[in-house]
């Protein structure tokens, strides 16, 4: 079962930001879908828990420039 979660990403400016997120995100394996919206600055993520966990999500984000504010 796919899980879904919002995450709050941190150091985006412009299009090509948020883009490079949703990427990097959409590229790794067990990720099913990943959306970034630049004005909410946030990431929402549909990905199987079985194959990556929610640290992976956040060194993704991290490995691409950008950073994932954490509660
Ligand atoms: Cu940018």
């Amino acid at each position: 079962m796919a899980k879904e979660l919002t995450l709050e990403i941190t150091g985006m400016s412009c299009q090509h930001c948020s883009q490079t997120v949703e990427k990097a995100l959409n590229n790794r394996v067990g990720v099913e879908s990943a959306e970034v919206d630049l004005n909410k600055e946030e990431a929402f993520v549909k990905y199987d828990p079985e194959q990556l966990t929610l640290e992976d999500l956040i060194k993704e984000v991290e490995n691409s420039g950008y950073g994932v504010n954490r509660d």
